[in-house]
């Protein structure tokens, strides 16, 4: 989706009105669920190259915080940040054309998979480095704060950030000032190849966020509606002056770590028994039962086809960067402007 509504107001939707909002959460899902299966296809291909980490599996986190979200807000991701992208607003051919490392992605064709960034819809990356995307939100909302603008820093992460000095001192900085940041932690259990009981005492990770005085939620990472209200209520708290706010989300990826990563650590019978709680078919199961039919079902996937067609077509045919450009950027240009005697 491309422009965001502003948070909708509190209170009951009426039930047709709250059955649409729901095959809007359906539709969002199933562009990140296409849009990335179409990617392993591309990646097979070479079309795609370097690191690509997928999120298949874990779409409710993404698509039911960003609903809590307006546009003034401000979200940073992980490189796990596809899904977060496009449920952000950027469009499928940016962000396709930043995986293939064209000029009309996102990032120039220069971030890749790991690097979605746009600045005008407050996307503030695509962190390759683990925990590395906390301090940023802090920074983020250290501004806002300092400014007295009414916004939120939503800071997406994975269960092995906590094991990062970062995260301790931004969750530390963020509790003494105050700052109106949003801790959305996607817990999937693992860090790549190593579950996280191998690495942490304390593998609740609310109490951690309770150790800070940060007010802490846990809710199930495959239910979009859950993820939903929990993070429309956390962000309300957070845009009220409540300072930080921790959301831990049990998740599950359904694929490896990354398309280098053969998979053996994971029990098959684990992830079967996660694959059933698949936020997608949870959804569409209840949508079902409000009245959406196969008919329905099957128009979403259509368009959403058609879209996923339009943005590789897109992307391909981008354009490279041409050699010569490629060492702009690597300085700012208007530092060295103002620098030139
Ligand atoms: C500081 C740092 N250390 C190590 C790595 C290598 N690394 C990449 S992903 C990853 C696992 C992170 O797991 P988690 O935070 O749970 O996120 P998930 O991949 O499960 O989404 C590691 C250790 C890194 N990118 N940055
Ligand atoms: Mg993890």
């Amino acid at each position: 989706m491309s422009d965001r509504p502003a948070e909708a107001p509190v209170g009951p939707e009426p039930d047709a009105a709250r059955h649409e909002h729901r095959v809007h959460l359906l539709n969002e899902m199933l562009r990140i669920r296409r849009f990335e299966e179409r990617c392993v296809e591309l990646y097979s291909r070479e079309e795609i190259r370097g690191f690509l980490h997928l999120g298949i599996g874990e779409e409710a986190c993404a698509v039911g915080v960003m609903e809590a979200l307006t546009p003034e807000d401000a979200v940073v991701a992980t490189y796990r940040e596809h899904g977060h992208a496009l449920a952000r607003g950027l469009s499928m051919r940016e962000t396709m054309a930043e995986l293939q490392g064209k000029m009309e992605g996102c990032s120039r064709g220069r971030g890749g998979s790991m690097h979605l960034f746009d600045a005008t819809r407050r996307f503030f990356g695509g962190n390759a480095i683990v925990a590395g995307g906390l301090p940023l939100a802090v920074g983020l909302a250290l501004a806002d704060h300092l400014q007295g603008r009414q916004r939120v820093t939503a800071c997406f992460f994975g269960d092995g950030a906590v094991a990062e000095g970062e995260f301790h001192e931004a969750m530390n900085l963020a509790a003494l000032w105050h700052l109106p940041v949003l801790f959305c932690c996607e817990n999937n259990l693992y860090a790549m190849g190593t579950a996280l009981r191998y690495t942490e005492s304390e593998t609740d990770l609310s109490l951690k966020a309770s150790s800070y005085r940060i007010p802490s939620w846990e809710v199930d990472g495959m239910d979009v509606d859950a993820v939903e209200e929990t993070a429309r209520d956390a962000a309300r708290a957070v845009r009220e002056g409540g300072g930080p706010h921790f959301v831990e989300m049990r998740t599950y990826r359904f694929r490896s770590h990354s398309m280098y990563d053969p998979d053996r650590y994971r029990d098959k019978a684990e992830i079967a028994q996660w694959r059933e709680k698949d936020p997608l078919t949870t959804l569409t199961a209840r949508l079902s039962a409000e009245g959406l039919g196969d008919a329905d079902v099957a128009r979403l996937e259509a368009q959403v086809a058609a879209e996923v067609d339009d943005a590789v077509a897109f992307a391909e045919a981008g354009t490279d960067e041409p050699v010569e450009e490629l060492e702009r950027f690597v300085t700012s240009e208007r530092t060295s402007e103002r620098t030139a005697p």
